[in-house]
């Protein structure tokens, strides 16, 4: 059986990568009622006794840790993560951040941050990677339009590369809308989009505007009309005529969209 590792690099990245431990999660449970720790739940997770070792499969789950990575430049959305439901499945050793951000800017992220950090972060891609019997593929989830997501996330996959040039990586890039309010994510995402086209093998390109119909149009279905949305970097709704349509975070039913995108092309292995 395989392994994967997911990088989560961001807001984006961490937020998108939250939804989908949780749905995985809740897939697995729905289908093994039994608990055991079985070659699906594996290829995702380890199950660490109480000494923090790994044990094979076919056993009873005693702790699951997500194969994951978590990385961002600011502190408040992981840490938000550690203070929820699934803050059981990281620990420490997972998580690399620092407290002031990239300040949407991918040269910071990429070059400033990507050389102060590259050490710490070969080490803890080692480290997952160490964790797995047959490790098969890397899953890179980043925003094109932070800082932190387009620079630090495409230097992490250079980093890959290196390190790791046999592995698959597969990128979750999510661009940004025509109305975004950060001024600089055009630029920062063509910047990406050169590292992509250069270090990825596999790009799954999301565009938050269409997601944002998708909900939009969900919305409107249940609740009636709300028509013309534009999304902030807040994660709340304006609408295009002016004012603010609400105190909705739609990125969580965005980012579900994207979590079951990413289960459903991963479901092969899990
Ligand atoms: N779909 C979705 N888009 C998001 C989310 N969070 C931020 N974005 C989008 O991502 C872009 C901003 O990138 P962030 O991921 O917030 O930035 P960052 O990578 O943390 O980088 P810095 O904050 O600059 O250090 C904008 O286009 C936002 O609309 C999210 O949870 N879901
Ligand atoms: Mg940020």
């Amino acid at each position: 059986m395989t392994q994967s590792v997911v990088v989560q690099v961001g807001q984006c990245g961490n937020q998108v990568g939250c939804r989908f431990w949780d749905l995985a999660l809740r897939e697995h449970a729905h289908v093994n009622k039994k608990g055991l720790y079985d070659e699906a739940l594996s290829s995702f997770f380890r199950n660490v006794d109480s000494r923090g070792g790994d044990r094979g499969a076919g056993g009873i789950i005693q702790h699951l840790k997500a194969r994951a990575v978590l990385v961002d430049m600011e502190e408040g959305v992981v840490n938000k993560l550690l203070q929820g439901p699934l803050r059981e499945v990281f620990d420490s050793t997972q998580l690399l951040t620092d407290v002031s951000g990239s300040g949407n800017n991918w040269a910071v992220g990429h070059l400033t941050y990507g050389s102060v950090y590259r050490e710490q972060m070969v080490e803890q891609l080692r480290r997952a990677a160490e964790h797995c019997d047959c490790l098969q593929c890397f899953f890179i989830i980043h925003s094109m339009g932070g800082g932190t997501g387009s620079g630090l996330g495409t230097r992490v996959l250079g980093l890959l590369e290196e390190e790791f040039p046999e592995v698959c990586r597969i990128v979750t890039a999510v661009y940004p809308s025509a109305e975004d309010d950060v001024v600089t994510s055009p630029y920062n995402s063509v910047l990406a989009m050169r590292e992509l086209s250069e270090h990825a093998d596999c790009v799954l390109p999301v565009d938050n505007q269409s997601l944002l119909d998708i909900v939009s149009r969900i919305s409107l279905m249940a609740h009636g009309a709300k028509p013309e949305l534009v999304i902030r970097r807040d994660g709340t709704l304006a609408s295009r005529r002016g004012g603010i349509a609400g105190a909705e975070k739609p990125f969580d039913a965005m980012n579900n969209i994207v979590a079951n995108l990413l289960l459903n092309i991963t479901r092969e292995t899990c």
